[in-house]
């Protein structure tokens, strides 16, 4: 089950699951013909579709149980299990399609958590931050125990508050709640401390969601049986959580995706001006081919950014529609821009009277720097002309 090989095994569950709808069992043709795709189904094509779950807390808060319980895992809980090494521990687990990349924290105590934390982070940055949305982090979730009923203050100013500072959305889990010794009171203070520690802390932030848990059913010494819950409530609450993601960190994403190819297209047109041939002839054809060159190169830069926001968005609804989402991404998410094409501005080659030619022409034999340095602004122009249009 841990093993690399769940692509594999995935495929074996896809063959043999017959109780499923015929448009999914339509989809499994050969990979070479053209898919098609079904509204309202996500296509099993792709493979398994990735779900990463973060679970964080102290040794003993309930994580793995918790996982257990929401996903219907078995990973074994609680003592007995090697205590070994700190940080993060790493899992796929397929089930239903869906490969769930676990990382899971060990060892986490007040001593190792300023190490923890710069890990933590620094994972939760890179992957949040990712042009692939199967990179993100799809649910976090931050687990205190109900019985103690402890809460450090370093868990919530070294952990939970750096992480919504920095748009990564927790779900804070209490988990063994359970009737017990002065439980409702207990949960009713944790939540009462969180809500004025992150308001305090993190105002600008949405508040997390706070949910009671119990994750393991069994009985009490009394020979009461203990059920589970909170289950819907949190996956309820990662969900409306991962929405939120995908409506305000594509658009920023789409954005950063097109500074970043506007200013390689800068680059590679300021290097080609530079060094490309300009010949010292009136009706300049060399000149008039690099600029031809530069404007196809900026042609096919908006191709990339269309076709990277295509891909977004086909990512985002196979995503909206797993999170049970019925609205699909609105067509009006991509910030818009201006697609200047400046060739146009080249008016050096023709349609002129003869004495203004004869000028030019003089102007030229004079130095083609010239004409690198006008060309070159141009550029410089019609890069900063697109990203000052850009919503
Ligand atoms: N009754 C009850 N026991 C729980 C609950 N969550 C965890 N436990 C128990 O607490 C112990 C530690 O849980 P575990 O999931 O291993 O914690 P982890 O170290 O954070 O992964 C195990 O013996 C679990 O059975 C809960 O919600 N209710
Ligand atoms: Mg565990």
């Amino acid at each position: 089950m841990f093993t690399n090989s769940w692509t594999r095994s995935k495929q074996k569950n896809t063959a043999k699951n017959t109780d499923e709808p015929a448009v999914k069992s339509k989809e499994s043709k050969p990979v070479t013909e053209p898919k098609k795709e079904v509204p309202g189904v996500v296509p099993r094509s792709a493979g398994p579709t990735m779900c990463n779950i973060l679970v964080l807390g102290k040794t003993g808060s309930g994580k793995t149980s918790l996982l257990n319980y929401l996903y219907g895992f078995t990973l074994p809980v609680g003592a007995g299990l090697p205590k070994t090494g700190k940080g993060l521990h790493e899992q796929i687990l397929t089930r239903n399609g869906i490969a769930y990349h676990v990382f899971d924290t060990w060892g986490i105590e007040a001593d190792s958590l300023p190490e923890w934390r710069k890990e933590v982070l620094g994972l939760v940055t890179a992957r949040n931050t990712s042009m692939q949305i199967r990179e993100w982090f799809h649910a976090v979730y931050y687990c205190f125990s109900a019985n103690t009923a402890r809460i450090e203050e370093a868990e919530v100013k070294e952990v939970i508050v750096p992480l919504l500072a920095m748009g990564c959305k927790v779900v804070i889990v209490l988990t063994n709640a359970e009737d017990g010794y002065k439980k409702a009171e207990k949960i009713e203070g944790m939540q009462q401390y969180l809500r004025e520690e992150l308001q305090k802390r993190v105002p600008f932030a949405r508040m997390p969601e706070v949910i009671p848990v119990s994750s393991v059913a069994g009985e009490t010494l009394g020979g009461d049986t203990i059920v589970r819950f909170g289950r819907q409530e949190v996956l309820e609450a990662a969900r409306y959580n991962l929405t939120e993601d995908i409506a305000v960190r594509l658009p920023a994403i789409y954005k950063a995706n097109l500074r970043a190819k506007l200013a390689a297209w800068k680059e590679r047109s300021l290097l080609l001006l530079a060094n490309g041939k300009i010949s010292f002839v009136l009706n300049n054809n060399s000149a008039k081919q690099l600029i031809d060159l530069i404007n196809y190169d900026l042609l096919n830069t908006f191709g990339a950014v269309d076709a990277d926001g295509d891909r977004l968005e086909k990512e985002a609804n196979a995503y909206l529609l797993l999170s049970d989402e019925k609205k699909q991404m609105d067509k009006r998410w991509r910030p818009a821009f201006r697609r200047l094409s400046y060739v146009k501005g080249y008016e050096y080659s023709k349609g002129f009277s003869l004495s203004l030619a004869k000028d030019i022409a003089a102007g030229l034999m004079r130095s083609s720097q010239s004409i690198r340095e006008n060309l070159s602004r141009k550029v410089e122009r019609t890069h900063k002309e697109i990203l000052d249009s850009l919503q």
